[in-house]
């Protein structure tokens, strides 16, 4: 009796720690349980509802069990024969049904849930963009024209309509602050609708294995006022910056930028037409680089330019050997496309 009790005050403080470590989620950027959104609010609900019916199961069975061992079982010189009742009809009713309804009372909020995940049609006002996740990296395309890639900015409160599409195989789409996962996949469109509620920097992963460098699929999602969406989206609708006639180095860069291999592969709106990589029109205004494996400073261009494969195994970008002058201008010029 004892020692039960003492594994059960034990079980007791393990969960509370457990649910207390939940409360400090805010500081974990790929935690689940601090949703920004109304999709990522519905499904956190939904998990939590679910767990409380858990529990209560988890109640019943262990006051069913601690009865079962230490009221009603015959004690030593205790000589009782067990009941030899073969049936009891109030017995199996009740956990017949009583299952059956908690399976009702889990299987609806579930299949509410997933209905309100998935609105066939763009709620009325919503922001649609493309995304087209690529092996290793993604892109997004907004309705006015413009391309970004591996940084995601839209705004607070107004919905978000993602038409998730590939152009290889099977990705996920996942920022775990703004609600579930979805897959991308070939031949297909999927869709992902949620309405942002807080301003904020989340990490969002490939959560598909697609290959060699999966886990260097990353992406960021920068949640803005509408005030501060609106002047990022007018930036970006801007043609590239060219760069001042003082900078000597950016000046060079964009003439050698513009007759360079880099241009087959590479947008940059007015001087390049290349789309096997990402766009280049604003990538001095992204902070990362390489789908979120590198800072966007020089040094980390600079690497990235020289061995692609060496940072990212795999990645479908040719090293391109340079002489470290003309390697200097191109990484000051690729810096200057605010
Ligand atoms: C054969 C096509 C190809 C060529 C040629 C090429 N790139 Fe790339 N580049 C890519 C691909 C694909 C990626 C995405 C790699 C990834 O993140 O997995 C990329 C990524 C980049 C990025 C990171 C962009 C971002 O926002 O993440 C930069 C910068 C870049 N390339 C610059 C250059 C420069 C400069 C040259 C010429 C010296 C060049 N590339 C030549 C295909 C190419
Ligand atoms: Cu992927």
């Amino acid at each position: 009796m004892r020692a039960s009790r003492f594994s059960l005050l034990a079980l007791v403080s393990a969960l509370a720690s457990i649910v207390a470590g939940c409360e400090q989620s805010a500081q974990l950027p790929m935690t689940t349980l601090a949703p920004k959104s109304d999709l990522g609010e519905a499904i956190h609900h939904l998990f939590l509802e679910v767990t409380a019916w858990d529990a209560l199961i988890f109640v019943i069975v262990i006051v069913a069990f601690t009865l079962a061992v230490f009221v009603f079982s015959t004690r030593a010189g205790e000589a009782a024969p067990p009941s030899q009742a073969s049936s009891d009809l109030t017995l199996e009713v009740a956990w017949t049904v009583g299952p059956a309804l908690v399976l009702l009372m889990i299987s609806i909020p579930t299949v509410r849930t997933i209905f309100r995940s998935q609105p066939e049609v763009a709620p009325k006002g919503s922001l649609e963009i493309k995304v087209v996740a690529h092996q290793w990296w993604w892109e997004f395309d907004y309705p006015d024209g413009h391309k970004t890639a591996n940084e995601m900015h839209i705004p607070t409160g107004q919905p978000i309509r993602l038409r998730l599409e590939s152009a290889d195989i099977i990705h996920s789409f996942w920022v775990p602050a703004l609600g579930g996962k979805r897959d991308v996949v070939p031949g297909q469109i999927n869709h992902l609708t949620f309405i942002a509620n807080t301003p904020g920097d989340y990490p969002g992963q490939c959560a598909e294995f697609c290959g060699l460098s999966h886990a260097n699929m990353r992406f960021r999602v920068f949640v803005q006022t509408p005030d501060d969406f609106a002047m990022w989206q007018k930036e970006q609708l801007a043609g590239p910056a060219t760069p001042l006639p003082n900078d000597q180095l950016a000046v060079q860069g964009a003439q050698y930028f513009a007759t360079s291999p880099c241009t087959a592969c590479h947008t940059v709106e007015g001087v390049s037409k290349g789309y096997i990589g990402p766009n280049l029109t604003h990538f001095g205004s992204r902070t990362t680089l390489a789908a979120g494996v590198l800072k966007n400073d020089p040094a980390d261009v600079a690497a990235w330019i020289t061995d692609p494969q060496k940072i990212k195994p795999g990645a479908y970008m040719p090293a391109l050997v340079l002489p470290g002058p003309k390697l200097n201008a191109l990484v000051a010029y690729l810096e200057s496309l605010k």
